[in-house]
């Protein structure tokens, strides 16, 4: 049997979309498996009214009993954001959690398929996934990057998260193709910390300038995403010395523990979360809030 998945949207969505409105998809890993309750809710549900107040139609994606949706209300976000059992769903296994009729939130890799099926073309989150610091020997590579070279959307994230490898993260992207633009500055951040001490390997200062650098990508006729690099707030950040201690210190208790596979960046977060007293979780709903208003700018700007 083959034929189209139908995806379920809030009237909100379906009628921006319809019109050609700017529509932003956000994804659900982050809610389900990257903050605790209730600052999960809450980020949330602010991440949303931020795109809202850019002028754009927020689209929170995530499988919910068996159904993609595009766009939640705030009485499913707050039940997605309180429930237990949710697959973390990427592309081997988004369709596994819609044939078997699970409830899973979707990493950057399912929500970047989900935005492009729905015809959405900027999504902005915290941090993607990357290579793994060790991945020499655990091979641990997150699916994110295959798809940010293959799926034609702009990602908008505050970088990759500082608990991978940057320095191969970003020859890994450059191998695949995938221009990685810092916005506003030189350097490449580092998710809780604006600064990495790598050059990013492209940098534009307006949100205009990325949607016409992604025009004339689809002029060109280049496929696959962009990843844009937007550095946290400098009065929300969290020294790159600070956050890397913590960083070892968390990495130290993953090897420890034997934690593998899907389970080491909620893992890494949560770690984080403790070993910062609270101070990760606010920076990582600030860099998200920033994140949000910049991919509305470029959504915008691209309609
Ligand atoms: N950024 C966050 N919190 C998260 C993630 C990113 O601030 O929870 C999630 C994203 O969904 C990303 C995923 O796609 O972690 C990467 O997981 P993995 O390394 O297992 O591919
Ligand atoms: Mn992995």
């Amino acid at each position: 049997m083959t034929g189209s998945i139908t995806i379920e949207t809030t009237g909100e969505v379906a009628a921006a979309l319809g019109e050609g409105r700017p529509v932003v998809a956000l994804e659900s890993t982050i809610i389900t498996h990257g903050m605790p309750w209730p600052g999960n809710r809450d980020m949330a549900l602010e991440v949303e009214a931020a795109i809202r107040s850019e002028g754009a139609v927020p689209a929170t994606i995530a499988v919910i009993d068996g159904r993609l949706h595009a766009g939640l209300d705030e009485a499913s976000i707050t039940a997605l954001a309180q429930a237990k059992d949710v697959m973390k769903l990427s592309r081997a296994d988004l369709a596994f959690a819609i044939s078997e009729g699970r409830t899973g939130a979707t990493t950057v890799a399912a929500t970047m398929m989900a935005a492009h099926l729905a015809g959405i073309s900027v999504f902005a989150t915290g941090g993607i996934g990357g290579v793994h610091r060790g991945a020499e020997t655990s091979f641990d590579i997150s699916a994110d990057l295959d798809e940010l070279a293959r799926t034609p959307v702009i990602v908008v994230s505050a970088g990759a998260k500082a608990i991978l490898d940057i320095p191969k993260t970003l020859e890994a992207l450059e191998t695949r193709g995938v221009p990685v633009v810092a916005f506003g500055q030189d350097e490449m951040p580092a998710f809780w910390s604006r600064n990495s001490g790598l050059r990013a390997p492209l940098r534009l200062d307006d949100a205009g300038a990325i949607a016409r650098f992604e025009t004339t990508r689809r002029a060109l006729g280049v496929h696959g995403g962009m990843l844009i690099a937007n550095p946290v707030p400098e009065d929300e950040e969290i020294p790159a010395a600070e956050i890397n201690r913590h960083i070892e210190a968390a990495l130290e208790a993953a090897r420890a523990r034997g934690v593998e596979g899907k389970a080491v960046t909620p893992f890494l977060l949560s770690e984080i979360l403790k070993l910062t007293d609270g101070a990760s979780l606010k920076t990582n709903i600030a860099l998200v809030l920033n994140n949000a208003r910049l991919a509305a700018r470029i959504a915008v700007a691209l309609t």
